[in-house]
C-alpha cells in the first residue's frame, strides 16, 4: 500500500472541480484528431508509459556561484528528498523513480532508505557520484581534477568513490551509474589534453570493471565549466569514444544544457541512437550554457524535435529505452513546482513526438517536399495535447491540475513547520 504525502481526498476533491471541464476538452480533441485519423485513446494510454527521474538536488533551492536563496521548509536530508519526490510523483504519475547523488545523499542506512521510497511508491533511478569538489573526509583533493588527476591517488580515490556509489546503488536497487567530472584546464598549457583524457579511460576502466552484469554506466559530457579552457570530457564525441572503449555497458548521457548556443541537439541523439550508444538524458533548459532552468522553459521546439528523434529509433529499435532524468536547478520557484511542470512538459514533448505522422514525414522526405516535412512536425508540435496528459494522470491517480493542486493542499506550509532551516544544508548548492 503506497503511503501518500497529500492526502488522497484533497487530491479527490481537486479532480472532481475539474473533472467536467477536462472532460469537455477532451472530447474536442479527441474529435479533432479524429478528423487526423488519430485515436486519442491509444496517446493517453502512451502518455501513462512515460516516466522521468527526479534528481534528488532539485527538491532544494539551488544557487549561483554568488548565492544561494533558500526557500522555507527545504527538505533537510535525504529522507526529507524522498518525502518531496513522493509529493511529485503523487500528484503527476510521471515521475516514479528519484536519482541520488553520493555523498549529498549518503544514506546512514541504504536499507531503511529502500524501505521508506518502497513505502512511498518510489524507486532509485541512476546513481550521481561526485569528484567535482572535495568532503571533508577525504585524504586527497580533486583541485587539480579526479579520475583524470596527475596525483595517483587523487585518480583512486575518485575510482573508489565510483565503486562505493555502485555498491549503495545496489543496496537501494538502482541499476546505473552516472559519471560526470567537472575535470579539465583552466590555461592553455596547464594540462596534457590527450595525457588527461588517456587517464581519464584508465581510471573509467576501473570504473567499469566494478560495474554488474545488468548496470550501465552512464558518461556525461559538458562542454566547459567549471574548466574554462577545456574539460576533458567536453563533447559527444569524446563521450563516444570513451564509452566505445569501455565497452557495452557504457552509454552516453546527454544534458541538454551542455552543449555550445545553437548546438543541433536532436542531430546528437540520432547520432547516438544510430550507434547504439544513446543512455539517457539529463534534461533541462538553456538560454546561454548550463543554466538548468526547467524543462521546456526556453525552447520547447527543440525539446520536441530530441523526442522526434527518439520515436524514430524506437521505431526501428522497440527494445530502446534510454534513462530519463531531470537535473534541474530551481532558484526562483517553489522546486516541487518546477520539477511537476517539467516532468509534465518533457511528457508532453513525448506525447507530441508521438503526434507525428511518420509516414507521411517519411513520403515528404524521400520526396524532397522540405516545406509538408516540416509541416508535418509543426503539425504535431503545435497541437496542444494538455487535456491528453491530464487525462493520464486523473486515469493513473495523479492531479488534473499539479501545481493547483499543490498549492491548495499547503504542503509548503506544513513543511516549513516541520523543517526549520539548518545551518549548510547538503545537497542543494551545485548543479
Ligand atoms: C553538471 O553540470 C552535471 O549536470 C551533473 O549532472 C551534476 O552531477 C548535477 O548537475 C548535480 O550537480
Ligand atoms: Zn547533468
Ligand atoms: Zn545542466
Ligand atoms: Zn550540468
Amino acid at each position: 500500500m503506497t503511503q501518500f504525502i497529500i492526502d488522497p481526498a484533497q487530491v479527490e476533491q481537486h479532480n472532481a472541480n475539474q473533472r467536467g471541464a477536462l472532460q469537455a476538452d477532451y472530447d474536442a480533441l479527441g474529435d479533432m484528431l479524429s478528423r487526423r485519423g488519430v485515436d486519442i485513446e491509444a496517446l493517453t494510454a502512451k502518455a501513462q508509459t512515460f516516466a522521468v527521474a527526479v534528481p534528488s538536488w532539485g527538491v532544494g533551492t539551488g544557487g549561483t556561484r554568488f548565492a544561494r536563496f533558500p526557500g522555507v521548509g527545504e527538505p533537510r536530508d535525504v529522507t526529507e528528498k524522498l518525502e518531496d519526490c513522493a509529493v511529485i510523483h503523487q500528484l503527476t504519475r510521471a515521475t516514479p523513480t528519484v536519482s541520488l547523488h553520493f555523498p549529498w545523499d549518503k544514506p546512514a542506512d541504504p536499507r531503511a532508505l529502500r524501505q521508506q521510497a518502497d513505502a512511498l511508491g518510489l524507486g532509485f533511478d541512476a546513481v550521481n557520484s561526485n569528484t567535482f569538489q572535495d568532503q571533508a573526509s577525504q585524504a586527497h583533493t580533486y583541485k587539480f581534477g579526479s579520475l583524470t588527476a596527475t596525483s595517483q591517488a587523487a585518480r583512486e580515490q575518485a575510482v573508489a568513490h565510483n565503486i562505493d556509489c555502485i555498491e549503495l546503488g545496489k543496496v537501494l536497487g538502482s541499476k546505473g551509474l552516472t559519471v560526470w567530472v567537472g575535470d579539465g584546464a583552466n590555461f592553455p598549457g596547464q594540462s596534457n589534453l590527450r595525457g588527461a583524457l588517456e587517464r581519464y579511460i584508465d581510471s573509467a576502466k576501473g570504473i567499469y570493471a566494478a560495474l554488474p552484469a545488468d548496470w550501465l554506466m552512464y558518461i556525461e559530457h559538458k562542454l566547459f565549466e567549471p574548466a574554462f579552457y577545456c574539460s576533458v570530457i567536453a563533447d559527444w564525441g569524446t563521450s563516444f569514444a570513451v564509452a566505445q572503449q569501455l565497452g557495452d555497458k557504457a552509454k552516453c548521457l546527454v544534458d541538454l544544457g551542455h552543449h555550445a548556443p545553437n548546438t543541433n541537439i536532436e542531430m546528437i541523439v540520432a547520432r547516438l541512437a544510430q550507434f547504439g550508444k544513446l543512455g539517457g538524458f539529463h534534461f533541462n533548459d538553456s538560454k546561454y550554457g548550463d543554466d538548468d532552468l526547467d524543462s521546456g522553459s526556453i525552447d520547447p521546439f527543440q525539446l520536441f524535435l530530441v523526442f522526434n528523434e527518439l520515436a524514430d529509433a524506437a521505431l526501428r529499435n522497440p527494445a530502446f529505452s534510454p534513462a530519463y532524468m531531470l537535473d534541474q536547478s530551481h532558484n526562483v520557484t517553489d522546486p516541487i513546482e518546477s520539477l511537476m511542470s517539467s516532468a509534465v512538459e518533457v511528457q508532453r514533448a513525448f506525447v507530441q513526438a508521438a503526434l507525428v505522422d511518420r509516414t507521411a514525414l517519411a513520403g515528404f522526405q524521400e520526396g524532397n517536399d522540405a516545406l509538408q516535412a516540416a509541416q508535418t512536425l509543426k503539425r504535431a508540435f503545435r497541437t496542444d495535447v494538455s487535456p491528453i496528459l491530464a487525462m493520464a494522470r486523473l486515469r493513473a491517480g495523479g492531479a488534473i491540475d499539479p501545481v493547483a493542486a499543490y498549492r491548495a493542499s499547503g504542503y509548503r506550509d506544513a513543511v516549513a513547520v516541520k523543517r526549520p532551516p539548518k545551518a549548510g544544508a547538503s545537497g542543494s548548492g551545485i548543479v
